[in-house]
């Protein structure tokens, strides 16, 4: 069994911090689970190009608002307790009205330190 706590991350190799976003890796693809789990903040008044064309990724808001655009597509508000799974590789933009907590679940997990590129993508490691 695995048992973490987000304030022992905090700070850590697994706390990624970038311009928009400040991911807290709670499982990691080396915990063997065949997911990887994260509790993300997205910064308040920001916009993020994502394409994760390597991984599907389920995201639960629990905090904030804001709004996911798909591009070529809608545009769907993000409030507590909405949740997207991008089961379709879709390329978005993920703005943030006010500070957004969101928990990401990644398949295949994530390895470690991963941030996006130019893309939006992140590499299959
Ligand atoms: C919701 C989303 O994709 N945010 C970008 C960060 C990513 N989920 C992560 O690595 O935690």
């Amino acid at each position: 069994m695995i048992v973490k706590h987000l304030s022992n991350l905090i700070g850590t190799i697994d706390d990624v911090d970038t311009e928009t976003w400040n991911s807290r890796r709670l499982l990691l693809g080396k915990d063997k689970m065949g997911f990887s789990l994260n509790d993300t903040l997205i910064k308040e008044g920001t916009e993020t190009l994502i394409w994760y064309k390597n991984h599907v990724e389920a995201v639960y808001c629990i905090e904030g608002v804001g709004e996911i655009e798909v591009i070529g597509g809608e545009t769907y508000p993000i409030t507590p307790g909405m949740m997207y799974a991008l089961n379709g590789h879709e390329k978005h933009y993920l703005r943030a009205r006010s500070q957004m907590r969101m928990i990401c679940v990644f398949n295949p997990p994530l390895t470690g330190r991963e941030v996006h590129d130019e893309e939006g993508t992140y590499p299959l490691l």
